[in-house]
């Protein structure tokens, strides 16, 4: 029995892992082991001893047991010390520094003008930028054959469908599904295309947004008190604006709005090329032949519709002086804007 302890103790010592001592195990106390085998002598022994015998045969086995089971938790404790001592994180060490991203300029600046429209009671609509020729032309008083078309030519996908040069397909498409029944009153910002080359003040996508509303009596007055207001907002309290004639095919009359420079307060900078003044945006009120188009009874319902481009309203705002790095996605550009909203630019006046 002697041996057989210190035949165990020198393999128990041995021992690096789980596996080894449970081969011990197996090898000392399993079916066949070195002690359990040991029983089988129980026969050739006198009776008087064979009681001491098994009392031995069962100590050897306890204190084998025993010594197994202690082995394995020192192991485990060991192997748990060192995994710890691998996995430990000195919590004081810096953490990695993850590259925080900020919000995109031209997001700024869309965001800003959403939320004066939005304060105003305007629904926001996104939609399509893949349009059909009938809702980016047909609908807004644009038929085939008209020469404005040229002016806005875009990228085709099949002779009926294209990416959209603007977005007042989504306002006809949302006047169409109103059923001619009113008040409509909406922005719509978003992507449009148009086969431009590319230069520092045109990219072949840029960014829009535009407005409408639809109910019985609206007047250029409505439009001119909406507009006078947005760019206060946008601007300055202490900006004026001033409403040019212009051309729209979806508006009649059409007006281009300028807004007082908010750079040399109109006495005239390179801002606003020494004449005082910024185009900011066209408007006007809804062309008949588009309401009717999209099913409103023209002499019951009246509307306005205003559209701009928030490229260069950041350009200005920024002093960017190339709308393609708007579009470009240089971290060297964007990331000077990284800190606008905790400046809390938000609707300061520009
Ligand atoms: C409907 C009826 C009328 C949208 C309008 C403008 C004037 C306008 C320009 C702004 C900057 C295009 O990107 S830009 O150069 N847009 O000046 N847009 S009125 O008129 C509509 C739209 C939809 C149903």
């Amino acid at each position: 029995m002697q041996a057989i302890k210190e035949k165990f103790e020198s393999l128990f010592e041995d021992a690096a892992d789980r596996k080894q001592l449970d081969d011990l195990r197996v090898k000392f106390l399993g079916k066949k082991g070195t002690v359990t085998t040991l029983m089988q002598h129980m026969k050739d022994i006198p009776n008087e001893e064979k009681k001491e015998f098994g009392q031995s045969v069962n100590a050897l086995r306890q204190s084998i047991q025993q010594k197994l089971e202690q082995g394995i938790e020192e192991l485990e404790a060991r192997l748990l010390k060192k995994k710890l001592e691998n996995e430990t994180i000195d919590v004081t060490l810096p953490g990695r520094q993850r590259p925080i991203g900020g919000k995109h300029p031209l997001q700024h600046i869309i965001d800003g003008i959403e939320d004066i429209f939005v304060g105003l009671g305007y629904e926001v609509y996104e939609g399509y930028e893949v349009e059909s020729d009938y809702y980016n032309f047909e609908a807004l008083n644009l038929p085939k054959s008209h020469p404005a078309r040229d002016m806005q030519d875009s990228f085709y996908i099949s002779n009926e469908t294209l990416l959209r040069t603007h977005t007042s397909p989504v306002q006809a498409r949302v006047l169409n599904a109103a059923k001619g029944k009113g008040p409509i009153k909406i922005i719509c910002p978003g992507k449009v295309y148009r086969r431009d080359s590319d230069d520092a003040t045109h990219s072949h996508q840029f960014t829009q947004i535009e407005g409408l509303v639809v109910d019985k009596n609206i007047s250029l007055a409505d439009l001119k008190g909406t507009l006078e207001l947005f760019l206060k907002e946008i601007f300055g309290q202490d900006r004026e604006i001033r409403l040019r004639p212009s051309y729209f095919p979806f508006t009649e009359p059409s007006v281009e709005v300028d807004v007082s420079c908010f750079k040399c307060g109109g006495k005239g900078c390179n801002v606003c090329k020494q004449s005082g003044w910024i185009e900011i945006l066209g408007a006007g009120m809804v062309h008949p032949n588009v309401l009717e188009m999209a099913g409103f009874d023209s002499n019951e319902y009246s509307g306005f519709a205003f559209g701009m481009g928030p490229d260069r309203m950041a350009m200005l705002y920024y002093g960017v002086e190339d709308i393609r790095h708007l579009y470009t996605n240089d971290l060297r550009f964007l990331e000077q804007f990284k800190y606008i909203e905790e400046r809390g630019v938000k609707h300061e006046s520009i």
